[in-house]
């Protein structure tokens, strides 16, 4: 097998070479492309749908040719093999046809968030030289173009800006579709980068994930096996797509995989997402928590509307038991925990499990081959049963972040183990329970904020002396983010933090959802800056006075409707 291709030596990190053996003797890797695998379901069932979104109505021939010809078009805009191309669309058909023709060319996707604004995008076009940003004209009342321009005026190799809709002085979507013939690359190779996933992180910059064709669709094909889906399977798409929950487990790539029917769901309101179930018979979909929630709510007045959903996966933060309960009795289908990471390891509760371990874990490893241990601070191995950090290595997970060595040397253990920074037990029967993390990290209702990227920002205000950013209990999200600042104004205002960093081009979701102004932080033995006081802190302070904090104390946000939440 050739060695995969690299255009700095940090790029990728490859599996060692016996582990790849492995991997491939047992049948894991196949040496399938995404591209071979579309052109293979095309032939074999050109017509069935692949994707609906809105009206319109894909074959899988067409869903083909699109890509095919989408691919024809990056090709004349010069993207070729190895050049990334930010991708920031929302939940259309579009999404998975721009993603197979880089795949074609073996131009590297970055898999934006939607809510991710300036902050996060510049980053990524300079991170990875990236020559092209795909976006959406407007998407829920915001217009891309406008970031767009500031990221490009940032961004020196960002040369073309692809927009769907209405393009201003950028470059049409559907004048990709036009122009000459041209001639495509080879396929891309199994074993080559396929795109950049992100991190949740905890670091200050957000990291991009390298994944090959070989390992993405190992995890893809083991999870379409473990869902049991096929050919009937209609996966309604209701988280955003480029996340790695509803792309790969198994989500639309595990649907197409299986010949099934993706649905994209503009929102995953209620009442847009519970119309399509019923009106294309949706069996399977994919949610965060607090989103169950929502739904289980609303599901009270509706559920004749969801008969034909067989299964409802929870995932990205740990679900409890009391919604974990409802699924079944309310909403008519099964429920399925699925605690993953866009670097690899993904836990499924299955079909065969015992409803304690359903309701009560959040799964067990897809592959036989995934490598678990669980640690205490000096990896040694706890018990079984206790508590420990989780670590983990296999057929589909990296051994290193995309450029970023000094990272990874903290990231990864010297033998390859990933150290997720999730607090886990293990069950007997091999499934792992979530029981906190160590990772400095916030994970709100499913998006995931690292601590340092915010403190960054707040540092950099003239006024912010130093500043801690921990997570705080909440009912709806499970958790939100509160900012312990230390000023050197006493005049300084919550909302102009807020309005501070929404101007440095954070995303929204990162925004502290509170402000504590403080003069000084409680320190650790080692004098770092305790972050478990501070998260007692705020915890106790809520639980006691909930409404009335104190003076010093300043919720920066409204609750945000269930809508404002895009994972
Ligand atoms: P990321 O590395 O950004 O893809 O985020 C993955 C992280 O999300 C995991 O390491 C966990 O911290 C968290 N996570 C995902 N699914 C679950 C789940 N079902 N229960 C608890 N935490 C989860
Ligand atoms: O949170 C995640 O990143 C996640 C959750 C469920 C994930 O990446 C996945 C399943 O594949």
């Amino acid at each position: 097998m050739s060695p995969v291709p690299r255009r700095a030596p940090a790029d990728f990190t490859p599996w060692p070479e016996h582990d790849a053996r492995r991997y491939r003797e047992a049948g894991c890797w196949t040496g399938e492309s995404f591209t071979a695998m579309l052109r293979e379901r095309v032939q074999r069932h050109p017509d069935r749908t692949a994707v609906v979104c809105g009206t319109r109505r894909w074959s899988y021939a067409r869903l083909g040719e699109r890509a095919e010809r989408l691919a024809a078009g990056f090709a004349r805009l010069g993207i070729v093999a190895g050049d990334a191309v930010v991708l920031q669309l929302p939940n259309v058909a579009e999404f998975l046809a721009v993603c197979f023709a880089l795949f074609r060319l073996g131009a590297w996707p970055v898999f934006a968030q939607p809510a991710h604004r300036r902050a996060e995008i510049g980053h990524f076009c300079r991170h990875t030289g990236a020559k092209a940003y795909v976006i959406a004209d407007l998407d829920g009342g915001f217009d891309h173009r406008e970031l767009a321009r500031q990221v490009q005026a940032e961004s020196p190799s960002l040369q073309h800006v692809v927009v769907l809709g209405e393009a201003a002085e950028f470059v049409p979507f559907e004048s990709l579709y036009e122009g000459p013939a041209v001639a495509l690359p080879p396929e891309p190779q199994a074993d080559q980068v396929a795109f950049l996933q992100l991190s949740g992180g905890s670091t200050g910059l957000p990291k991009l994930i390298p994944r090959t064709h070989d390992d993405y669709l190992y995890s893809v094909r083991a999870s379409a096996e473990i869902c049991g889906l096929d050919a009937g399977t209609v996966y309604l798409c209701a988280l955003p797509a480029a996340h790695n929950f509803p792309m790969s487990s198994p989500g639309t790539l595990g649907t197409l995989y299986a010949g099934g029917q993706v649905v994209m769901c503009p929102k995953p309101a209620p009442d847009v997402a519970f119309a399509l179930i019923a009106e294309h018979r949706v069996t399977l979909t994919a949610l965060v928590p607090p989103l169950a929630l929502v739904w289980l709510e609303a599901a009270r007045s509706r559920r004749p509307a969801l008969a034909s959903l067989r299964m409802l996966q929870i995932g990205g933060a740990k679900c409890g038991d009391e919604v974990a309960r409802r699924v079944q009795p309310e909403l008519g289908c099964r429920l399925q925990q699925v605690f993953g990471m866009a670097e690899g390891l993904v836990n499924y509760t299955r079909d065969e499990d015992p409803p304690e371990l359903v309701l009560g874990s959040q799964g067990r490893p897809i592959s036989p081959l995934d490598e678990i241990l669980v640690v205490d601070e000096e990896d040694r191995e706890v018990a079984p049963g206790e508590v420990g950090q989780l670590l983990t290595r296999g057929p589909y997970t990296i051994r290193g972040y995309y450029q970023a060595d000094e990272h990874n040397a903290r990231a990864f253990t010297s033998d390859g183990y990933y150290r997720t920074g999730d607090l886990v037990r293990r069950l007997p029967s091999g499934h792992l329970v979530v029981e906190g993390r160590v990772k400095d990290q916030i994970n709100r209702g499913g998006e995931k904020v690292a601590a340092e990227e915010v403190e960054n920002h707040l540092l950099a205000h003239p006024a912010v002396f130093d500043a801690a950013l921990v997570a705080m209990p909440d009912p709806y999200l499970g958790e939100r983010s509160c900012a312990f600042v230390i000023t050197r104004d006493s005049t300084l205002k919550a909302s102009a933090l807020g309005d501070f960093l929404r101007a440095r081009g954070l995303a929204a979701y990162k925004l502290p959802d509170r402000y504590e102004f403080v003069e000084r932080f409680p320190h650790t033995a080692v004098g770092k800056v305790n972050k478990r006081a501070l998260r007692e802190r705020i915890a106790q302070r809520l639980g006691a006075a909930p409404a009335a904090a104190g003076a010093d104390a300043v919720p920066a946000r409204d609750l945000p409707t269930p809508l404002d939440l895009s994972l």
